[in-house]
């Protein structure tokens, strides 16, 4: 049906291929189907030991949700099931079928990997990134929040790293990877067809997670000193805030080119956004994998009726003009009534997750 992604088996391994390069292999609705139900079959069958996911193209594992598509749909008021709601339910339910999944997992992250990428690759057991990883979660820029479990993951890499890493969409490097814990595995890009090769040829008869880590021990190369490790402290100083106020005024006092800069760049982003990333963030800090989708869920729906998300789409992804008119336009204009609306729950529409073992 769909060739935008390609299903098949190598051996013991189901291969996926995400495969809409034009696209950087952004995640659509007709992908989540297409890959969700052969997930399931592939857990269930015994002869496959293992799953790669992997992207088409050679610039990008997957930039993001097809979040394009949605704010069409929802900009001509298309009538019957709404976009937004049938993709962030199929996402929702494929990252929560690999976050759950009982075999290895393994993302080849070569490339550009963004929102929706890393809820196909953070769920799973395993990523090697390469020497061109371009690791973001960008959504304040869009009008939107870190989602596909942005809740969950961010708050877990070090000190306050996710909190800003989610607040700014702040790119990181596979060395940055590696240290955040995102990355398990750094390898040459171009040693990744043979780390597949490797991986269809080993002998699964050891416990599988076992032969997937050395497997890819064995093309691990150290890559260097991290750029975002060498910033945590500050980060941690400028970042433990729960209100956005305190965040800015912390980097206003830091007084470095580097707090300047991401100040700026704080202020060029959805307020509404930040104001919601930042409460996500606090709630998911201690919360489980599973009630922290069924809060971004409702967020999602929150957010992608807003103004700012069609905004957002149209100053980076249609005109690139970047220059949003974000509606509030500044922070002090978003009332607390507004970011909790967001989180309200929705009775007639919420996430249900199957139990999977
Ligand atoms: C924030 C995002 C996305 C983004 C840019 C942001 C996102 C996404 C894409 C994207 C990029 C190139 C494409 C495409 C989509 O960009 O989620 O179809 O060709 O998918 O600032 O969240």
């Amino acid at each position: 049906m769909s060739e935008d992604v390609l299903l098949e088996t190598r051996g013991a391994v189901g291969l996926v291929t995400l495969n809409r390069p034009k696209a950087l292999n952004a995640l659509s609705l007709e992908m989540c189907r297409a890959l969700h139900p052969q997930l399931n079959a592939w857990a269930a069958d015994p002869s496959v030991k293992a799953v790669v996911i992997r992207g088409a193209g050679g610039k990008a594992f997957c930039a993001g949700g097809d979040v394009r598509a949605v704010a069409a749909s929802v900009a001509r008021r298309d009538a019957g099931p709404s976009l937004s709601r049938e993709f962030f339910l199929a996402e929702y339910a494929l990252n929560h079928r690999i976050h759950h999944f009982p075999k290895p997992f393994i993302a080849l992250v070569d490339g550009i990997c963004m929102g929706g990428g890393l809820g196909l690759s953070v769920h799973g057991a395993f990523r090697a990134v390469t020497e061109k990883l371009l690791l973001a979660m960008p959504e304040t820029a869009i009008g939107i929040f870190p989602d596909v479990g942005g809740g969950w993951f961010l708050p877990r890499f070090p000190g306050e790293t996710g909190t800003y890493l989610g607040l700014t969409g702040a790119r990181c490097d596979a060395a940055d990877a590696l240290w955040l814990g995102y990355a398990t595995h750094r390898v040459e890009s171009s040693r990744l067809e043979d780390l597949l090769a490797a991986l269809v040829a080993t002998d699964w008869s050891a416990p599988g997670r076992d032969v997937a880590a050395r497997v890819l021990q064995g093309f691990h190369q150290d890559p260097g000193a991290s750029g975002l490790a060498a910033r945590a402290e500050v980060i941690a100083r400028c970042f433990q805030g729960n209100r956005m106020e305190d965040i800015l005024a912390a980097l206003e006092r830091e007084g470095t080119a580097w707090a300047e800069e991401t100040r700026a760049t704080l202020l060029r982003m959805s307020p509404t956004s930040l104001r919601v990333t930042l409460r996500q963030l606090r709630i998911g800090r201690g919360q489980d994998y599973d009630a922290t989708a069924r809060m971004e869920y409702r967020l999602s729906q929150a957010l992608t009726a807003r103004p700012d998300f069609q905004e957002g789409i149209r100053a980076v992804l249609v005109d690139k003009d970047q220059k949003p008119r974000w509606n509030p336009a500044t922070l002090a204009e978003v009332t607390d009534a507004e970011v909790e609306a967001c989180f309200a729950p929705r009775p007639e529409d919420e996430l249900e997750l199957p139990a999977l073992s």
